[in-house]
């Protein structure tokens, strides 16, 4: 009787001791699940380069066009002075890791020895005709880490006989994509642009084929298209998305080439089933190709559209045409290199890192792993804030600042977007006061605020008023533009 005593003691002895362990083994949140739809490896990688860099070079930079006819003679083309380390080493200094460039245009002239045409640079007299621009385009990058190249590759090809015939000419197509995506290593964007003359003969492109072969050549490039299948139009050439703008959108509502769908690209869709971020294509010029008579836009204007690109979820894709020399031209380094210094200098210096920072709730406690420091702690896409499951009302976060109070007049918010889009509705409020009321967010949203070009008070409150699941947000920043001259815009 005494050892079944024993036995029963030690039993109760025994659960009881296992029973905190197992407690606190609940205790520990698990991390809020993905809401599908999720961006691929690529297309996050795409998203975090921000600004990338279209070289729109060919027959038409000496021809003073921006559509060649087809006609032009090859002989027209001689850059005597080319140098895409040139090319490479100005996007570089602006911070661009990615480069796209027209290898092939509307006018047909192939800027590579193309097996499949004469019309290339075989026939032009620079290099007398040994030279190749795309090959030279990747070396330079090459020698330069951290610089990819992209390539463009016009379907609408006004100097192939070819075109009009269906087969024939997707046939063509399709040879001069293997060649560029097996002749020059790896390419991480490819750009199909969907332009066509009113008086194009008419042609059916067959797009899936043509986006297979690419995915079998270059298993990680992202392929571009008003439809995607991975980074899609932003619907306009201004370099600005919508002010609300998804990642998300449905693909059966998308086809190449129609002008009835760009403003559904321009915001995306809340209820998108598939990930198709937006990519905002705009020259620096007024022109696509290098024109004598043209000049760069101001900085003011680069800084509006990066703040109505970038700052409102997309990469902005800046295209900047090398001269009739083959080189970009001093006017546009030099802006190119204001348009660096001035984001630098903006987004530098964050003023809610040496704030305190509280929010509504956090998942887990104070020990969860989930908790407003998150958002100033420099990663900005896997570390992050995320409320209680239970919460009820508004998600906030807030920023409190010195007793001398913040002068700032941007804010920047990104969400974790590794785990989906979420964010619908926000506001911001400084000290009680609403100052912005926003939609989407995304990767990167940025608010410039103050009517007097500057704002100042103690305490930032974003308020999350709308969300798909909870929201999860990565990184939050207080900058101080000194650009923002709200009556210029
Ligand atoms: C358009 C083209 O027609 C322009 O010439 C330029 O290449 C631009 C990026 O896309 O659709």
């Amino acid at each position: 009787m005494a050892n079944l005593w024993c036995l029963l003691w030690a039993t109760i002895t025994f659960f009881q001791l296992c029973k905190p362990a197992i407690s606190d083994r609940e205790q520990v949140p698990t991390p809020p699940l993905p809401l599908l739809p999720l961006p691929s490896f690529s297309q996050l990688q795409w998203q975090q380069r921000e600004i990338i860099m279209f070289l729109h070079f060919g027959v038409n930079t000496f021809t003073d066009s921006e559509w060649g006819t087809g006609h032009e003679s090859p002989r027209v083309f001689n850059p005597v002075g080319l140098n895409a380390t040139q090319w490479v080493n100005s996007a570089a200094d602006a911070g661009v890791s990615l480069l796209i460039l027209t290898a092939k245009h509307h006018d047909g002239f192939c800027l590579w020895p193309s097996k499949y045409t004469d019309h290339s640079v075989i026939g032009s007299p620079w290099k007398n005709g040994k030279g190749d621009v795309v090959l030279e385009l990747v070396n330079a990058a090459r020698a330069h880490p951290g610089v990819d190249i992209g390539l463009y590759l016009s379907p609408w090809d006004r100097h192939d006989r070819r075109y009009g015939n269906n087969l024939l000419y997707n046939e063509f197509y399709l040879a001069q994509l293997q060649e560029l995506l097996t002749k020059y290593g790896g390419v991480r964007e490819i750009w199909f642009d969907g332009a066509k003359g009113k008086n194009a003969p008419n042609m059916s492109y067959e797009f899936e084929d043509w986006f297979s072969m690419v995915k079998e050549l270059q298993s990680s490039i992202n392929i571009f298209s008003d439809a995607g299948p991975n980074v899609r139009w932003v619907g306009n050439e201004r370099g600005f998305a919508g002010s609300t703008c998804w990642s998300t959108i449905n693909r059966t509502m998308l086809s190449i080439g129609n002008a009835s769908i760009v403003d559904y690209l321009n915001t995306g869709d809340p209820k998108g089933t598939d990930w198709l971020p937006a990519e905002c294509d705009v020259s620096i010029r007024p022109g696509w190709f290098w024109h004598k008579s043209q000049t760069p836009k101001t900085l003011s204007d680069l800084l509006q559209i990066y703040y109505n690109s970038v700052g409102r979820n997309c990469l902005l894709l800046l295209n900047v045409p090398p001269n009739s020399t083959g080189l970009i031209s001093e006017v546009d380094v030099r802006r190119l290199g204001e348009f660096r210094e001035a984001i630098d200098k903006i987004f530098s210096v964050n003023l809610a890192e040496t704030c305190s920072i509280k929010a509504s709730s956090q998942r887990g406690g104070k020990n969860g792993g989930f908790g407003p420091e998150n958002v100033v702690d420099g990663d900005h896409l896997w570390t992050y804030w995320a409320p209680r499951d239970d919460e009820k009302g508004g998600n906030w976060i807030e920023i409190r600042g010195p007793d001398e109070g913040l002068r700032f007049n941007v804010v920047r918010i990104q969400e974790a977007i590794g785990l989906g889009q979420r964010i619908q509705r926000h506001e911001i409020h400084v000290d009680g006061k609403k100052v912005v009321s926003g939609s989407t967010v995304g990767y990167k949203r940025l608010h410039r605020l103050g009517k007097g070009g500057v704002v100042r008070g103690r305490h930032v409150r974003i308020l999350v008023k709308k969300s798909k699941g909870l929201p999860l947000i990565s990184s939050i920043g207080l900058h101080f533009d000194p650009y923002w001259h709200p009556k210029e815009h």
